[in-house]
């Protein structure tokens, strides 16, 4: 296995080179030979069975096996197939496929190319969130240029192989992100995630077989055909021994660096990098000379870390084994010891009200019950029983799968779960200094 000292990137090679996201720029070093070596060349089942091999999990938040789920495509489908490349990046903290579609689009293609090969799939689907506006302006140049050489369109690459790839915009939303929510903004309604299942992999876009998967997953996938499951495997973090139902963490990870360090930024890293490593190899340390406090490992639905507990390995199963819900997208926030845990559960808490589609009774009533009593305590009228009724909301809406139809009720659920295990007696504190009359009382709250 590669250490972090003798790892090489190569999701990130190019960026800083000059015209790293033109056609020309990216073909000069490489590009589209990845590509080239598979579409005719290979048959979409071996494609297919090649990156199961690597054992290539999502990059999108919940680390499902890539090549798994596209196995869940019905088989001998008459068609169509769709593949919508999930591009509506809006996970507090996260900016690493920002980082690909601005500096390296046509890496994010090359995958999605062989993507779409392996599955069988002639029209994409590319879901890009409206914030991005050079992202934006960048991967629809670079769509254009790859009609303009065959790449794209019919007989892609002088074969048999036709694909067209549409890039739409998102809807301002968190929640399209949600790849259910995803696709029923692509079809022109409201991001209203749906009930699973039947899985998009059984009937998604226009109630097709649709493939959903992340703007770094893709480029994952184009790095394997151009350096082989050997390679990938040689990164990263193998299966747990004594968990049969782990599928390890292998390949090179983007890592989205921010809060108080003094180098913030996206850096890749092999699966498994720890906090500890991640803040001084590459974040140049804690900014002003200070201390670490906490940190939040992989975007703000994923809980909380205390500085002791910095040695956690940023791979899927590392968060998890220190209370968290696990890696997610790997946007490391830092905090230092100057952040008040009611400041990150307010921000957290009134992010998820806000962000709440509305359908789930759990969801809708649970982020805002929790937004207004975070604010209550924020404004030192808060009460020691309010924690308790801060738990009570965090166990109630956070019991996925089962009350909600998504995962945003969990997500919301978890940095209040895990942060009134983690700093209890910090909150108390705050509550007994801001509310010295009236933190024991425990009358009913007016609304
Ligand atoms: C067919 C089955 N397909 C699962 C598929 C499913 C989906 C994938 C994972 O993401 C995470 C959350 C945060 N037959 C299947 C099946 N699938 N069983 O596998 O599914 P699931 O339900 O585990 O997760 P999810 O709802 O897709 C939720 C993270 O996403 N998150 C992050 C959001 C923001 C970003 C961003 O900004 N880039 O991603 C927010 O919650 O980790 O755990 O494709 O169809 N039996
Ligand atoms: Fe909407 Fe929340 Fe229900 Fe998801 S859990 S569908 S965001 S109300």
């Amino acid at each position: 296995m590669k250490t972090v000292a003798d790892f090489e990137p190569v999701l990130l090679a190019n960026i800083g080179k000059p015209d790293s996201w033109t056609r020309r720029g990216y073909e000069a070093y490489g590009g589209y030979e990845a590509v080239r070596k598979v579409i005719g060349k290979l048959a979409p089942k071996d494609v297919a069975e090649t990156v199961k091999s690597s054992g290539l999990r999502g990059r999108g938040g919940a680390g499902f096996p890539t090549g798994l789920k596209w196995t869940f495509l019905p088989p001998n489908h008459p068609g169509p197939i769709y593949f919508c490349l999930n591009a509506d990046e809006s996970e507090p903290g996260t900016f690493n496929n920002r980082v690909l579609m601005e500096l390296d689009p046509h890496q994010v293609l090359e995958g999605m190319m062989i993507s779409c090969y392996a599955t069988n799939c002639k029209t994409a689907y590319y879901y890009m969130r409206c914030e991005y506006p050079l992202a934006y302006k960048r991967t629809l140049a670079a769509i254009q240029e790859c009609y303009d050489a065959g790449y794209l369109g019919k007989n892609i690459f002088g074969t048999d192989y036709s694909l067209d790839i549409h890039l739409h915009r998102g809807a301002g939303a968190y929640i399209c992100g949600e790849e259910t929510g995803l696709i029923e903004s692509l079809e022109g309604k409201r991001a209203w995630p749906r009930i699973k299942p039947p899985f998009p992999a059984v009937e998604g876009a226009f109630r097709k077989p649709t493939v959903v998967n992340n703007v770094e997953t893709a480029a994952c996938v184009k790095q394997i055909f151009d350096r082989g499951v050997e390679w990938f495997k040689s990164i990263g973090v193998p299966p747990d021994p004594n968990n049969p139902r782990d599928a390890g963490s292998y390949g090179p990870k983007l890592y989205c660096l921010s809060g108080h360090i003094n180098k913030p930024g996206c850096y890749e890293a092999p699966l498994g990098i720890t906090v500890t490593e991640l803040i001084d190899r590459y974040g140049g340390g804690i900014w002003k000379g200070r201390k670490a406090k906490a940190c939040i490992p992989g975007g703000i639905s994923m809980g909380i870390l205390k500085a002791d507990e910095f040695h956690c390995p940023l791979d899927f199963n590392g968060p998890g084994k220190f209370g968290c819900l696990g890696l997610g997208t790997a946007a490391v926030v830092v905090m230092d010891e100057t952040v008040q845990m009611v400041d990150y559960l307010m921000n957290s808490a009134r992010f998820f009200s806000h962000e709440s589609c509305g359908q789930c009774t759990p969801c809708r009533e649970g982020t805002s019950w929790a937004t207004r009593l975070l604010t209550r305590i924020k404004a030192g009228k808060g009460r020691l029983k309010d924690l308790d009724l801060l738990a009570e909301i965090g166990d109630t809406i956070g019991i996925m799968p089962g009350t909600t139809i998504c995962g945003l009720a969990d997500g919301a659920a978890w940095p209040l779960k895990n942060t009134l295990k983690k700093y209890r007696g910090e909150l108390e504190e705050y509550i007994k200094k801001t509310n010295p009359d009236g933190w024991a009382e425990t009358k009913p709250v007016p609304a």
